[in-house]
């Protein structure tokens, strides 16, 4: 928009974006808009770049898609100490690259972003910061992340526990492990990387479990010195991992199975977690416990090559009597036994559905984000609403979740971002946002589609809105590469400013 009006002071033409969230998906986002030479604030609550990986800091925490899949695809790492990288690596490598692509310096640290509220005469949309500052900018990326509202579980007692409790991404480093009476309470992805990693260090370790999981059994090896010279010295050692067809068939085959519920894929993913329990545990007994009696992969599966040696390790009971309450010694069963306890950790999981919220988010009209995500969270192709003009996410709402990698997926939405853009740069017009009737038929393709996947399939899970349809792309991953590769602008309305659209789909 080269005769359009600069925001926030700076000189110079063009549009300014304001980022919120300094995670993997802002600094994607302010990375791309430094290369391309845009003005940018990146608004960050927190002291440092990071999001899940600065927030999460579990003992045993792992990221489980292979680490050099979960690289940005412009600055491969040779640095990773194996397959599966640890969370704390995970960090450094968001920190290394932030300072490295020049980034640190548009990023402001400790502002919160309270409210986004359109400014329907400016065409600007207007911010408040948590420091009582204000701010505008001509388009918002909201990359503020999906699981980072713990939630905590709502258990008689809890506050009277006199050990110490403690949410999984609220880690505390004094929270006795050591020698120490250890309970777990969950079983997503979070409990079993901890079950697993406290095992060795507690005295006694209970893994309370309101439901089993299926495991999928997956390699794990570390990188030698020599590997991490050569990919150095290489780096298309990496992009040929990165770009390994075998690593891209399971994708694929991943997202068949999600999607046609009785075919070959998912018949190979049941069969390998089942042919998992029943040859790893000895135990005929802990093997029912752990025995899941929904379909494998109808939660998000767990991925872990050590859960079952883990628990079949003399300290470690794995408890499946319902809760009755949490006492000042530790947890109460229903059937009356209690499990003394010094350490409480409550892996149990995040509030899914809040994404941008609880920011104030208002677009044409007074449109208010909380009303229009009353029933559940939802965004066109998950990244624009209709009615938030000029307003994009980056890992919003609807898009593919699963054992995939959120980089890759926020990279090819970036892209698609970037094409809608475009008549903005161009100067054609002031704003753009989706048809609500295009975002209406992709809701209903979407929702028809989501009910008959393998989450859908009879479990509960945080991939469950509040009506219990799945909230994720109910496709192939093809058919999201496809989809961001290139937006169908027909769907898209453009506005000339002072409300007039020029272009409607
Ligand atoms: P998840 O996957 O949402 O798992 C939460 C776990 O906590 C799950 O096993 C729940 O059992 C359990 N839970 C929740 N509330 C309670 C109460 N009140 N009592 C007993 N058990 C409870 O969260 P994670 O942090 O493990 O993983 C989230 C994502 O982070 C993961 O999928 C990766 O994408 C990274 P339930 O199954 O509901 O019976």
């Amino acid at each position: 928009m080269s005769n359009h009006r600069n925001r926030n002071g700076q000189d110079g033409e063009g549009l300014h974006f304001a980022v919120i969230g300094a995670g993997m998906a802002g600094l994607l986002a302010a990375i791309r808009l430094h290369q391309a030479g845009e003005h940018f604030t990146v608004y960050e609550k927190a002291d440092r770049v990071g999001g899940t990986w600065r927030e999460n800091r579990y003992p045993g925490l792992t990221c489980d898609v292979p680490a050099h899949a979960y690289t940005y695809s412009f600055e491969p790492y040779a640095e990773w100490q194996a397959y599966y990288a640890k969370g704390s690596e995970i960090q450094t490598y968001f920190e290394r690259t932030a300072e490295k692509y020049g980034v640190m310096p548009h990023i402001r640290f400790g502002a919160e972003v309270t409210a986004c509220i359109w400014d329907e005469v400016e065409n600007i949309w207007r911010l408040g910061l948590s420091t009582g500052e204000t701010a505008v900018a001509d388009i918002v990326i909201a990359a503020s992340g999906v699981l980072h509202h713990p939630r905590m579980p709502d258990i008689e007692g809890l506050d009277s526990f006199a050990g110490t409790a403690l949410h999984s991404a609220r880690w505390r480093d004094d929270a006795p492990v050591d020698g120490a009476r250890v309970g777990i309470i969950g079983n997503g992805s979070t409990g079993v990387q901890i079950v697993t990693a406290l095992q060795s260090r507690a005295a006694s370790l209970v893994h309370f479990q309101r439901s089993p999981q299926w495991i999928m059994p997956v390699p794990y090896f570390q990188y030698s010195d020599e590997e991490r010279e050569a990919f150095r010295r290489e780096p298309a050692l990496i992009d040929a991992i990165r770009n390994d067809k075998d690593y891209w068939d399971a994708i694929y085959r991943f997202t068949h199975a999600i999607t046609d519920t009785h075919g070959p894929e998912i018949a190979m993913i049941e069969q390998l977690c089942l042919d998992n329990l029943e040859n790893s545990v000895s135990d005929a007994a802990l093997r029912e416990k752990l025995r899941p009696d929904y379909r494998a992969a109808c939660k998000r599966l767990i991925y872990s090559w050590s859960y079952y040696d883990a628990v079949q390790q003399p300290n470690v009971e794995v408890e499946r009597e319902a809760i009755a309450r949490v006492e000042p010694d530790g947890v109460r069963m229903a059937d009356g036994r209690l499990h003394p306890l010094d350490t409480l950790v409550l892996a149990t999981g995040f509030h899914a559905d809040r994404f941008i919220r609880p920011t104030t988010v208002m677009g044409r009209d007074g449109l208010s984000l909380d009303d229009v995500w009353s029933v559940r969270p939802t965004a066109y192709y998950a990244v624009a609403i209709p009615g938030f003009p000029n307003f994009f996410m980056l890992n919003g709402p609807t898009g593919p979740v699963g054992n995939f990698s959120l980089i890759d997926i926020a990279e090819r939405q970036w892209n698609y971002i970037g094409h809608l853009l475009e008549p903005l740069r161009r100067g054609e017009a002031a704003s753009i946002e989706p048809s609500a009737q295009a975002h209406a038929d992709y809701e209903e393709r979407r929702i028809a589609a989501a009910r008959s996947t393998i989450f859908g399939s009879g479990c509960s899970s945080w991939y469950l809105d509040a009506t219990g349809v799945p909230s994720s792309w109910p496709w192939s991953y093809e058919a999201f590469a496809d989809a961001m590769s290139s937006p169908n602008m027909t769907d898209y309305i453009l506005h000339a400013g002072q409300d007039s659209a020029v272009a409607a789909g």
